[in-house]
């Protein structure tokens, strides 16, 4: 392959054109799309530079400036043209294949309908453009299409005009009155049902909600508008922010490489964040849709009224946007069960990232394939960036760092540092240090160590910090609780902690106090401080925070899986302290905590949450050694759990189940009963959560019931993709000898298709991320399995391929046979001849190339 080329942070430019305004016709044919792009051009500055503009994979028909045929070069990726005009009207024509096109990126089709995905850089897959976030143009849009199959031709602003055409065609005109980067612009044709509603808004203005999907699922858009609804009020009320539009659209589609897309006035979204009903959706997915479709709304103001400079800047929009939802998706729920899904993103999957071969800054410095950087570090780490600065200048200050980011720089395309200036400006808090975070790389640790002084009544607590490749000090806003031994609260707060190494002392003490370190994850670090098994009892017992009890009970359970690891590597017997199992069976008896937070806790950590906890991992001990804890646990938890259950076995409501849920897979793993339990709860399961939370305990305690009851739900609902979605994720995450073999057959399964990203991520990606034990196998074949999968994905859909090969680079922890296997199947894609930039970036870094 023609080797890629990076592109650096430092070697940004202003463009030396721009187009103000640009006219796009579309006639859409499946395999011969015509395109034709009128854009008024003007020269930036003092310049002899041609014209650059990018372009890929497109065929290209015409160009003309000011109506007269040009010398033009097209070269690798660029169309050059010379002339030495200031300002001129250029019009080109491109010929698509859309019906051809399976990365989904650009112009596509999904399932008979015509749609566009364009960030991050999509556009220039369409037409020959200035494909970049700062190019910031107004765009007019025509469609042209056969009517009957196509009667919703559908793209950015507002109609301005429609009408019918000879031969069953038809046409739409839209017109976008704000000025937009190529990545916002969409276009979609179809045929849809239609869900309408409509949002007045604060200044009592109209605007008509629209959100469109498959035939046959009206019904199933309900909570998507609903969530739109809460969305725009919360934006108004929290942020006082407002729609600018007339029109607000949402499409669900069957093939979308990621969640959705925030085109103005015209997101895109995957089906699975649109579609539910009670008997199709889970809980969660419910939860998952509210929060998705808040994030795409709020990014009309951050993302789009604002949006980056250049691709290094995408934090900027994510991070915040991010931010944005968690607070949503916390004003609306719990605060508790929402930081503690966050909090778990960050240490499975962000410090995950940090100590692999992509580890990068919010900001990243290099880019070879930008699509590979919409990752957990940007996004995340991005909004736990904005969560401390908000931690540290209060929600006041902070709104009023918002309001002075959108009055500077509202309709313009910036970078992360102008953000933080309006929060320092607007608050008068120095953040010179804290901006440190946007470009280093790696997780910081931070060691505790403290000490009691009975005399003097003194508590004091010394925290040194450390980061790899970084001899700066970060700003770390670390929060605490220092309670007594009655288990009341003594000290709340934030330290501002600040030099590499510093002491905090705290007076009026007549005892020791336990202290809960880095409350709510206050800052995205590790922490190192010897926990004593009675200090997590306690923080779990008392805590003001319920974070705070969470992860109290997390440590408590990893240090007695860690134990037993040493002891299974010394041949000596496995054991569990009694205090571990009272801690646990206490959380069962509690009458005070949330039944939801309680849920969290009996979800105790997965064989990859354990991995992330340590830099070198012996994989064989870890399975002998968490089954061992687990089952323990159960078996002294074993009549508590069933009481438990037993009460919530009919609640209607969502926290009521997801702790019933629980409880049924701890039975799962011991109870003779649990079979009984399971499949009656199978059989008169009411909802999605019901019958999933029974097919998730008969496959993880594996049940006897569990093949009748795998295929009873494959017959209910093989008409059905997203839910079988989860069926195929269940067969994928046994830790089971044969489910590669499994896995395989799956892949012929008539609801499967390697052209669908679902499906992908579902039977393939689920395997991989989340089927440790066996993805692992000591002889190597779920390495094989992945990486045959890999070079079929190279070439369908090289994004997706690039997400899915996660798993085999991050591999530092394993041992060395592992990784000598790893890296040999790495090299058989480094080979591949037409190997995507896509997958070549993350293979070289993960091979060290
Ligand atoms: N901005 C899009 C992500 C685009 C990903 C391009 N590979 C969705 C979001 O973050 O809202
Ligand atoms: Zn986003």
């Amino acid at each position: 392959m023609t080797q890629a080329q990076a592109k650096y942070l430092k070697d940004y430019q202003a463009p030396l054109f721009t187009i103000e305004t640009i006219d796009l016709n579309f006639n859409l044919a499946p395999n011969h799309t015509q395109v034709k792009a009128k854009s008024f051009v003007k020269r930036t500055s003092e310049h002899n530079e041609p014209l650059v503009l990018d372009g890929e994979g497109l065929k290209l028909v015409s160009v003309t400036v000011n109506g007269q045929s040009v010398v033009y070069q097209v070269k690798e990726g660029q169309l050059l043209i010379e002339t030495v005009l200031n300002e001129f009207e250029l019009v080109i024509e491109t010929e698509l294949d859309p019906a051809a096109n399976s990365s989904l990126e650009g112009l596509y089709m999904s399932d008979g309908a015509y749609c566009t995905q364009c960030e991050a850089e999509g556009f220039r897959r369409i037409t020959y453009f200035l494909d970049r976030p700062d190019v910031l143009a107004k765009y007019t849009v025509r469609i042209e299409a056969e009517k009957s199959a196509f009667p919703y031709l559908l793209s950015n602003g507002n109609l301005v005009e429609q009408g019918e055409l000879e031969g069953g065609r038809h046409y739409v005109c839209w017109q976008d009155p704000f000025p937009k980067p190529a990545y916002l612009f969409a276009l979609v044709a179809g045929d849809f049902d239609l869900l309408q509603d409509e949002f007045i808004t604060r200044s009592e203005r109209k605007v008509v909600l629209q959100v469109y999907v498959d035939k046959g699922n009206l019904h199933k858009a309900e909570h998507a508008m609903a969530s739109l609804k809460k969305s725009m009020a919360w934006d108004e009320s929290r942020f006082d922010l407002e729609y600018d539009l007339d029109i607000y659209m949402i499409v669900a589609v069957d093939f979308f490489n990621m969640g959705a897309m925030e085109n103005k006035g015209l997101n895109i979204f995957n089906t699975k964040y649109v579609l539910a009903d009670k008997l199709t959706a889970t809980d969660d997915d419910y939860h998952g849709i509210e929060s998705v479709v808040g994030h795409e709304y709020f990014h009309n103001w951050t993302g789009n009224r604002v949006t980056c400079r250049d691709w290094f800047q995408l934090s900027l929009k994510e991070g915040l946007t991010v931010f944005r939802d968690q607070e949503f998706s916390s004003d609306l729920g719990s605060r508790a069960v929402n930081r503690i899904h966050a909090i778990k993103v960050m240490k499975n999957q962000q410090f995950a990232e940090d100590s692999g071969p992509m580890s990068h800054p919010i900001r990243p410095d290099s880019v070879i394939e930008m699509n590979n950087f919409y990752t957990v570090t940007v996004y995340d780490k991005g909004a736990e960036v904005i969560r401390m600065m908000h931690t540290l200048l209060g929600e006041a200050n902070f709104q009023a760092g918002m309001k002075l980011y959108f009055k500077r720089h509202d309709g313009q395309a910036v970078t992360c540092d102008d953000f933080v200036a309006a929060m320092e400006d607007a608050s008068g808090i120095d953040l010179t240090q804290f901006r440190l975070w946007y470009s280093k790389a790696g997780t910081p640790v931070v060691s505790v160590t403290d000490s009691f002084d009975a005399m003097k009544g003194t508590y004091q607590l010394n925290l040194v910090q450390s980061l790899a490749g970084c001899n700066e000090a970060l700003h770390i806003p670390f929060s605490i609780e220092l309670l007594d031994a009655n288990g009341h609260s003594k000290v709340n707060q934030v330290l501002n902690f600040t030099k590499k190494e510093q002491t905090f002392t705290f007076e009026g003490f007549s005892q020791k106090p336990i202290c809960s370190l880095l409350q709510d994850f206050s800052a995205p670090v590790k922490l190192e401080y010897p926990f004593e098994v009675d200090q997590l009892v306690h923080l779990m017992r008392y805590a003001t925070s319920e974070v705070a009890r969470w992860e109290a009970s997390v440590a408590l359970v990893s240090q007695a899986i860690w134990q037993n690891v040493s002891h299974v590597k010394l041949h000596q017997t496995m054991t569990l302290d009694e205090r571990v199992k009272d801690g646990f069976k206490g959380v069962l008896l509690s009458t005070e905590l949330d039944r939801a937070l309680m849920a969290e806790i009996l979800a105790t950590p997965s064989s990859s949450a354990l991995v992330e906890q340590t830099d070198a991992v012996d994989l064989d001990a870890l399975r002998v050694a968490r089954e061992f804890v687990l089952s323990e646990l159960a078996l002294y938890c074993q009549d508590e759990l069933t009481a438990v259950y037993g009460t919530l076995a009919h609640i209607d409501c969502a926290k009521s189940r997801a702790l019933k849920n629980q409880c049924l897979i701890w039975l799962s793993r011991v109870s003779v009963d649990a079979e009984a339990l399971v499949v009656s709860q199978f059989e008169q399961a009411e909802n999605m959560t019901d019958a999933l939370g029974a097919l998730t305990a008969a496959n993880i305690g594996d049940l006897p019931c569990r093949t009748a009851l795998m295929s009873a739900f494959e017959q209910r609902w093989q008409n059905t993709p997203l839910v079988m979605d989860k069926w195929f994720m269940l067969q994928a995450t046994r830790d089971s000898e044969d489910v590669i073999e499994g896995i395989k057959q799956l892949m012929q399964h008539p609801s499967f298709s390697m052209n669908n990203p679902n499906r992908v991520r579902s039977l393939i990606g689920s395997f991989a991320a989340g089927n440790l034990y066996q993805f692992h196998r000591n002889d190597g074949e779920g390495y094989r399995f992945l990486t045959e999968c890999l070079i079929e994905l190279n070439k369908l859909n090289p994004q997706v391929a690039a997400r899915m090969v996660t798993p085999l680079i991050q591999f530092s922890k394993f041992d060395v046979k592992r990784q000598a296997l790893i890296k040999e199947y790495l090299g058989q894609l480094l080979a591949l001849p037409e190997l995507s930039k896509d997958l070549y970036e993350k293979v070289s870094k993960a091979l060290g190339q």
